[in-house]
């Protein structure tokens, strides 16, 4: 029984209503209906209860997936409309990228209403059947969750920043001194407000909240608790490196950060079968950390996997990272809706497709939680002309050689297409057995189907800058091994004396029936073609 009466209890006192906060707080801000207690309502999502620790997850930005309506802009119907894709591309989970009402009408970071569906993308109902059916095919969703800024013209900062007396003035971080020294993300974080500065780390229409206000801290845990009452699986938190400030040189990554996080883990818990994950740029690993988040996305990882292969061999960079970063409890990428983290792979490979199944075959190989973004398993590439570059990478997702790629039948989509639409379309990828599509669909049915490459042990076998990265996972009585070829020429690995087993029979690629393995130095030998993976199998 994944949950009791003893817990629904225990569940009741997290979820403390942010209303009771602040007397009269509801009447004096009737537009924020995303104020007040929120009950803990538990229900079972029916997913299998380890169901985010061994699949693979794919990023969605709703806007860009596909339009169901024909305006132009993606929505919840589109991606509901596409489950059946993203069932037979193998995924496991769903991050949606935010789905409330925001001011930025783009990306969604800017949230107006933390329990209101964006309008662009359809309704309560429409999220509702979007969950139930992603459950009914073994998919789970998660949610992006704004934790460290509201939108300028969320209803709670209209009336802190229009009235010094407003009960929801601390809700936020005010100053009624201008200060100095500052500098984040956005520059000076204090935005002159009349004759007051308020703090915002990002953006001017981003303000961060007051997080050592308990009654902001409620707020977040109620709404929270809304979606987890729909029956989310979980939730990617945002940007929580800059939670708490405490000085112009101490913004990131501050000690209370980590508190934090561990209530909301504490949350999920209670609930049981959820998962989060969190942006912490700067800091991943610690946010990993059982008492922070308990999983992170492993920047930088990302970058030196995609260097490596563009290299031609196993960097030092690559294995240190993989030496010293808890990988398995962390998110793996080789891309996603930030340019910080990297261009498409498709532009940083030049379009060089057998370098790309490369870094895929390693990302979908290695320990960890990976999360595609949506487009990379078809080499979606960047869209312009855009205002800025992170939308270069926010592309409309291309579904056939079609009108607008068959994303929209409105006359035009909401951004350009994307540069190599006509080419890399999912028709067009889909009968193709050497396309990327159908690299990405085997990696992952290879992943789902062996719990070693999901959970299992992790043992490198290659040193620094060897043109094979070969390593050993294990787990439940088998073991893999694990070749991939990074090199433009053959590569010959041996077996090394404690990685020894009678026979390895190929599992990867299909159809393979390369066996080597014994105790003849010949037979410890095999060769691998250039730029080419290789996986076998042998009982322990
Ligand atoms: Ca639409
Ligand atoms: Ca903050």
């Amino acid at each position: 029984m994944w949950w009791s009466r003893v817990g629904y209890r225990a569940l009741g006192a997290l979820c403390l209503g942010a209303a009771l906060a602040a007397p009269g707080a509801m009447a004096a801000a009737p537009a924020a209906s995303d104020v007040g207690k929120v009950l803990a309502a538990p229900r079972d999502s029916g997913l299998p209860a380890d169901w985010d620790r061994k699949g693979v997850f794919i990023e969605i930005l709703v806007r860009a997936y596909q339009d169901s309506d024909g305006d132009g802009i993606g929505d919840l119907n589109g991606v509901t409309q596409r489950l059946d894709y993203l069932k037979s591309l193998g995924v496991s989970g769903i991050w949606l990228m935010p789905i409330s009402a925001s001011q930025d009408h783009d990306h969604g970071y800017a949230p107006l209403n933390y329990r209101a569906i964006e309008p662009e993308y359809g309704t309560l109902a429409d999220f509702d059947r979007l969950v139930a059916e992603a459950h009914k095919r073994g998919i789970g969703v998660i949610l992006d969750y704004v934790i460290n800024h509201s939108a300028a013209e969320h209803p709670l900062f209209q009336h802190a920043a229009d009235d010094a007396a407003s009960p929801y003035r601390d809700w936020y971080v005010f100053s009624d001194t201008e200060q100095k020294g500052w500098t984040t993300y956005g520059g000076d974080p204090w935005r002159q407000n009349g004759a007051s500065w308020y703090y915002g780390a990002f953006d001017v229409i981003m303000p961060d909240w007051n997080l050592r206000n308990p009654a902001v801290v409620d707020f977040h845990l109620d709404n929270l608790c809304f979606w987890l009452n729909r029956g989310v699986d979980g939730f990617r938190f945002d940007a929580v490196g800059v939670l708490y400030e405490n000085g112009p040189l101490e913004w990131d990554n501050q000690p209370e950060n980590h508190a934090l996080m561990k209530r909301a883990q504490d949350l999920l818990d209670a609930y049981g079968k959820r998962y989060m994950v969190c942006e912490a740029a700067s800091d991943p690993a610690a946010f990993s950390a059982a008492d922070s988040c308990g999983s992170a996305f492993a920047f930088g990882l990302q970058k030196y996997l995609i260097k490596s292969v563009q290299m031609g061999r196993v960097t030092s960079d690559l294995l240190y990272l993989l030496r010293t970063m808890p990988v398995a409890r962390m998110a793996t990428i080789l891309s996603s809706h930030d340019y910080y983290a990297g261009s498409r792979p498709f532009k940083q490979f030049g379009g060089d497709e057998a370098r790309y199944k490369l870094a895929a075959a390693t990302l979908l190989t290695l320990p960890g939680r990976p999360f595609i973004y949506y487009g990379e398993e078809i080499g979606l590439v960047h869209s312009q002309p855009v205002d800025y570059q992170d939308q270069s990478i926010r592309g409309p997702m291309s579904w056939s050689g079609e009108a607008n790629a068959g994303f929209t039948t409105a006359q035009a989509s909401f951004r350009p297409l994307v540069e190599n639409w006509r080419s890399h379309n999912v028709a067009a990828q889909q009968d193709r057995p050497d396309s990327l599509l159908n690299a990405y669909r085997a990696l992952i049915a290879l992943r789902n189907a062996h719990p070693a490459l999901q959970t299992g042990s992790f043992e490198v076998i290659s040193r620094d800058d060897d043109p094979v990265f070969a390593f050993v996972r294990e787990a439940d009585g088998e073991r893999l091994l694990v070749l991939i070829n990074y090199a433009a020429r053959d590569a010959e690995v041996a077996l090394p004396e404690g990685v020894q087993a009678s026979a390895w029979s190929a599992i990867y690629p299909a159809g393979s029936t390369q066996r080597f393995g014994g105790t003849t130095a010949a037979a410890k030998h095999v060769k691998l073609a250039p730029m080419s993976v290789a996986v076998f199998s042998a009982a322990r």
